[in-house]
């Protein structure tokens, strides 16, 4: 698949923890929560939060890029600059990633459905995802839900790279498969998504 660059073990074990530290630092400046979906307003099976300028958030109002928390109301914490150095090596792009998405998986029930990418205003940029944790089953398709999909597992340390044609695929997350890693405390899946949301 053009544009899809999978790093498997991009980040060996003493850089998983490393990153795993300091986010767990970030993260207790901006506490994870559980977004809605929009109009339904059903709950999501997983939690979320943010690091940079800008935040995505689901509400029942809709998606959209928000720069502060929705529940503390304070501005999201930075992204760590290892994320920074790795988002320029690895994509190249001009200008630094403006959202950095915080998905946290936790047990048996927790999925994401299929869905594209497009609330960027810059489809020019690549997305950068990093996996920490259990290892998760991860379905990728076409540019339309009915195209045909594969799945394939994402374990800790992988970094996936989506950008041209592949940039706007649709792609969920069908599992993750608890007790596969000790990296996180209290165990499930950390997926760090880093997007650049504005035209530099
Ligand atoms: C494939 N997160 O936050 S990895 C998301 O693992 C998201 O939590 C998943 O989908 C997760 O939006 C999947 C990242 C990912 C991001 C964008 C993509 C995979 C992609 C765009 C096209 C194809
Ligand atoms: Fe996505």
């Amino acid at each position: 698949m053009a544009g899809l660059v999978l790093f498997p073990h991009a980040l060996d074990d003493a850089a998983q923890q490393h990153l795993a530290a300091e986010l767990r630092e970030a993260v207790r400046a901006a506490p994870p929560y559980r977004p809605v979906m929009p109009r339904t307003g059903q709950p999501w099976s997983i939690t979320q939060t943010n690091l940079g300028p800008l935040g995505w958030v689901s509400d029942v109002s809709g998606y959209r890029y928000e720069p502060r928390h929705p529940e503390t109301g304070r501005p999201w914490p930075a992204i760590p600059e290892s994320l920074l150095a790795l988002w320029d090596e690895l994509t190249g792009y001009p200008a630094p990633p403006e959202a950095c998405l915080l998905n946290i998986y936790r047990g048996p029930k927790a999925r994401m459905g299929l869905h594209q990418d497009r609330d960027e205003e810059a489809l020019d940029a690549p997305v950068l995802s990093l996996s920490l944790g259990d290892t998760c089953v991860f379905r990728v398709g076409g540019f339309a839900r009915r195209d045909k999909s594969k799945s394939f597992r994402l374990a800790s340390g992988d970094v996936l790279l989506l950008g041209g044609e592949s940039r706007l695929r649709f792609h969920g997350v069908d599992r993750t498969i608890p007790g596969s890693s000790s990296l996180l405390e209290g165990g499930g899946r950390l997926n760090i998504t880093l997007r650049r949301v504005t035209k530099p």
